[in-house]
């Protein structure tokens, strides 16, 4: 029964992923500052859903060129809620986000949202000694 249970609800993930990596709506894209980097946002779910695991897929470009797709880069990825804090976090999640970065697409998995409410995904690139910082806003959840 248990078994059965959670077979059910990772092929439901897993439904909910591959939903997330079809061509849909455009990317949502965000400058860094002083629009050095373009982070896209390539897949998220459409909806995240509570106290479950999701993955999104993250594409860097030169903010100058924003046509030329970056892949020498290293992404530092967190996410929390701001809770009516100018900057920073009130508090993070309860795991801890993995970057891989496959041909050149930054694969984050580990996110998991524990709370309703605005979700930020803070994503800071690394690139040739340079630096920026982007955030994606995710509400959570789907109910
Ligand atoms: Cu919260």
């Amino acid at each position: 029964m248990t078994r059965c249970r959670s077979l059910f609800i990772l092929m439901a993930f897993a439904g909910a992923c591959a939903a997330g990596a079809q061509p849909g709506p455009p990317a949502r894209q965000v400058y860094t500052t002083e629009h050095r980097f373009l982070v896209k946002l390539l897949s998220a779910p459409g909806a995240p859903r509570l106290e479950q695991y999701f993955t999104v897929r993250l594409g860097v470009y030169d903010g100058h060129d924003p046509k030329r797709r970056l892949t020498d880069y290293q992404l530092d990825v967190a996410a929390g809620m701001a809770h009516g804090l100018a900057e920073g976090f009130a508090h993070g999640m309860q795991s801890e986000p993995h970057v891989e970065l496959r041909d050149g697409v930054a694969i984050v998995s580990g996110l998991l949202f524990s709370m309703s409410g605005e979700w930020t995904i803070r994503v800071t690139v690394h690139q040739g000694g340079e630096e920026g910082t982007a955030s994606f806003q995710l509400p959570c959840c789907a109910q």
